[in-house]
């Protein structure tokens, strides 16, 4: 595993700001109505994102569910596309057409997010079936959040992935609630990653049950899924967990009821974004200016990115009825 020198991690933070800024004017754009449908935020998962997706190389493939900006962002996804699709514009990165939910960039091997939960699990895996069966490098990243854990497809794609040792890392973003159910509400297990073992045999064949990693702590996702990407490339399918929390409602307009604002109040104390900063600034002296400098610099991004996608074209009808059939 590589170890991330220092101009690393100040783009692993460059990235975290920059998801944030996104997820906050997305939120105002939102309540501007420049931004339609539903709209799920990433705030206080960054560095389950960032971390992981760092892990990743160029060959690889990344695929999560709806709450997909950050991890889109994360992969390289350019934020005036990315905004331009918040929008339905035509420059977005999907056309348009998908949204906030659906940001795909098949160039970068990021397909996307999918609202349906647990419905891109198998998709996951056909993906690495394909590289498997053509001997191409790579794993695909799976992300999903914690309710997906209770899908048939959930169960479908790991039992496949593990009967075809296929190179998947499956992380789970566990950020304590689907929707406003908690997790031990709705899971029979209250370690999610103990799900691996129904998956794996005595002998060590079939599913690797990976750690279950602090997944405010972006060097710690970054070390996990590295060393299951390792594992996964070699011998087979990885489950791991990443403990998040998910620091705004479930989308917008969730009233929050399930939960006091103390519990949120002690997530936005040790949030992603300063732990690391923190982190940052006792491991580097004197680098609070360069941070600074990315902090002001993501602001301007979102400002440009902002501008770009209020002055690109509204999809035409050709748009509309094109991409329904491959040509
Ligand atoms: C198959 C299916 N059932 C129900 C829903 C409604 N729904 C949307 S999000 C959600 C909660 C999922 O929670 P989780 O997987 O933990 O993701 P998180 O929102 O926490 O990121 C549900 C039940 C859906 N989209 N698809
Ligand atoms: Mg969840």
């Amino acid at each position: 595993m590589a170890k991330p020198n220092k101009e690393t991690l100040l783009d692993w933070y460059r990235q975290m700001v920059l998801i944030r800024r996104f997820e906050e004017r997305c939120a105002e754009l939102y309540q501007q109505g420049l931004i339609g449908g539903f709209l799920h935020l990433y705030i206080g998962q960054e560095a389950t994102g960032v971390g992981a997706v760092a892990a990743l190389g160029p060959n690889d493939h990344v695929i999560t569910a709806y709450r997909d900006h950050g991890i889109a962002l994360a992969r390289g996804v350019d934020p005036n596309r990315a905004m331009a699709e918040m929008m339905g514009k035509r420059t977005g990165v999907s056309g348009g057409k998908g949204g906030s939910m659906h940001l795909a960039d098949r160039a970068l091997h990021m397909w996307g997010g999918y609202g349906i939960v647990g419905g891109h699990l198998p998709l996951a895996a056909g993906i690495a079936l394909k590289m498997k069966y053509l001997e191409e490098d790579g794993v695909v990243l799976a992300l999903m959040g914690d309710g997906s854990t209770n899908i048939g497809y959930f169960h479908e794609s790991l039992n496949l992935s593990a009967v075809w040792d296929l190179p998947v890392v499956w992380l789970i973003e566990n950020n304590q609630y689907g929707m406003g159910t908690a997790v031990e509400r709705a899971s029979g297990a209250k370690e999610l990653i103990r799900r691996a073992m129904a998956y794996s045999s005595e002998d060590g064949s079939g599913m690797k049950m990976g750690p279950r990693v602090d997944g405010m702590d972006v060097l710690a996702v970054y070390d996990a899924v590295s060393e299951a990407a390792e594992y996964a490339r070699k011998h087979g399918p990885v489950l791991v967990e990443s403990l998040t929390y998910r620091l705004e409602g479930h989308s917008m307009g969730d009233p929050q009821r399930y939960r006091t604002k103390e519990e949120v109040e002690s997530f936005v104390v040790s949030g992603p974004i300063g732990r690391f900063r923190h982190y940052l600034t006792e491991t580097y002296k004197g680098v609070e200016k360069a941070l600074d400098k990315l902090d002001a610099e993501a602001l301007q991004t979102i400002d440009d990115a902002v501008e770009f996608a209020k002055s690109s074209d509204n999809p035409t009808y050709e748009d509309l009825i094109s991409h329904v059939y491959v040509d």
